[in-house]
């Protein structure tokens, strides 16, 4: 059934085993081996083209490619909607090439894209040279016509041409195969406008009235010691983060550079805000937890009202509450539950609209709690060219992005 994906270096279905296995990749090849010219576009109008992000105009042609043609739920109503300063953040993170921002253009028109950028994936004991691939993305007139394969491919030969040999990446619909399945969670923090988008329903039995009263929120946090994340953090949070993270089997390494470039707004200008991160200093000047999220816009495509949903995604965390041996599960519990609701909180202040996670980290801990609810949405995980087992949901990586 998956013509394609039939060829890849993926674990197929069918070949699921009980027994566990050791973990390695399925394919292993040389540099020298890769072809140094991209495969030829079969219709004369199509050319390769490396997107210079660093250039305002040609970020620009992916925002919107993006804009008219991305993700989309299974009904149309919302499409995320990326910025271009979050594309920045997503694209131009810590070792990105040139090269791994792959654009097709008919005559001058960018009609797709697809993106790399490199991370150092740790999936159980190994660490792997990886690349992050996001934003896969053909033009809606351009659908049914397997250019996704040759874009793939052509991502494909590119990291390998830089030694990379490995890959996550992570998409709604079923591949052959999953290493780990998430379901989305979302919280309501402005009832009547998710309701007006067709987001929010009014449950049987009962009323408007009842449901924004039920995710009403206080107006200040309630954790002695929160405050933001500075840049004289970034030790500090690098240590507590790299530690937690270790609690699960599939997380990225990161350096101290990774942690200022996705955990801080340097360099942005205010308005461009897109990541809310707060750390928890104690008496002693000690940082004991931290958490953030980030924004992502949603176009509502069919409300009259309404054109798009702030939505805030929650990010990472750590709290040294689960970092004792063994782990204290109803004090970690009883933790994150006062932090996520100060997160909570915070963007109900900077007027989010929901709030949004996955069932992975310690999330299950508090999601029902904090009055999130199972969306219909799913989030598949996947590996290119590495056998894993099973990955139980306990995943880490910046998902959705
Ligand atoms: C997808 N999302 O199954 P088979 S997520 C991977 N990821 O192949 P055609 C996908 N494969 O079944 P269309 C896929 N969606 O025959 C479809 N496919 O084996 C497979 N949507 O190709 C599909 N963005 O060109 C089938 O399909 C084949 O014209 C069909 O294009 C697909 O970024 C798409 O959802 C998704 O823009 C581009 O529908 C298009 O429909 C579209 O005929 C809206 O393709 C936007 C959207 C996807 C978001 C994402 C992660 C992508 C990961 C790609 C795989 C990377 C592998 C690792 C490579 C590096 C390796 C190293 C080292
Ligand atoms: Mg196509």
């Amino acid at each position: 059934a998956y013509k394609f994906w039939a060829t890849q270096p993926v674990p197929q279905f069918g070949d699921e085993k009980k027994d566990l296995f050791e973990e390695g990749p399925l394919r292993v090849q040389k540099i020298e081996d890769i072809p140094k010219e991209p495969e030829k576009l079969a219709l004369e109008q199509f050319r390769w083209v490396t997107m210079d992000l660093t250039d305002e105009a040609e970020m620009t042609e992916v925002e919107k490619l993006l804009y008219g043609h991305y993700v989309e739920d299974d009904e149309a109503m919302f499409r995320f909607k990326y910025s271009l300063a979050i594309l920045k953040w997503s694209l131009l993170s810590p070792g990105w090439k040139k090269e791994w921002h792959v654009g097709i253009r008919s005559g001058n028109t960018l009609c797709a894209f697809i993106s790399a950028i490199p991370v150092d994936l740790r999936v159980r004991d190994k660490v792997l040279k990886a690349s992050e691939v996001n934003f896969l993305c053909v033009h809606k007139k351009l659908r049914g016509k397997r250019l996704a394969p040759v874009l793939i491919k052509e991502i494909t030969r590119l990291c390998n041409l830089e030694g990379v040999f490995q890959a996550i990446y992570t998409g709604g619909n079923v591949l052959p195969r999953p290493v780990s399945t998430c379901r989305y969670y979302h919280r309501a923090l402005n009832w009547t406008k998710l309701n007006e988008c067709g987001f929010s329903h009014v449950p049987p039995n009962s009323k408007a009235q009842f449901q924004v009263r039920k995710f009403h929120l206080p107006e200040s946090t309630s954790t002695r010691g929160l405050r933001e994340m500075k840049v004289d953090d970034i030790d500090a949070v690098h240590s507590l983060l790299g530690r937690y993270l270790k609690r699960f089997d599939l997380a990225p390494s990161f350096t101290k550079e990774e942690v200022g470039h996705w955990l801080l707004n340097k360099d942005r200008p205010t308005d461009e805000k897109i990541v809310w991160v707060y750390v928890v200093e104690d008496a002693n000047g000690k940082i004991t937890d931290m958490f953030s999220f980030y924004l992502l816009e949603s176009s509502v495509i069919k409300s009259p009202k309404h054109s798009s949903i702030r939505a805030a995604y929650l990010f990472y965390y750590a709290s040294e509450t689960g970092l004792t041996t063994p782990v204290d599960k109803s004090a970690l519990k009883a933790r994150l539950n006062d932090l996520m609701h100060d997160a909570l909180i915070l963007a109900k202040g900077f007027d989010f609209d929901v709030f949004n996670a996955l069932s992975l980290m310690d999330n299950a801990l508090f999601l029902e709690q904090q009055k999130f609810g199972a969306g219909d949405g799913q989030l598949h995980y996947y590996l290119f060219n590495y056998k894993a087992n099973p990955i139980a949901g306990g995943v880490n990586i910046k998902n959705e992005l």
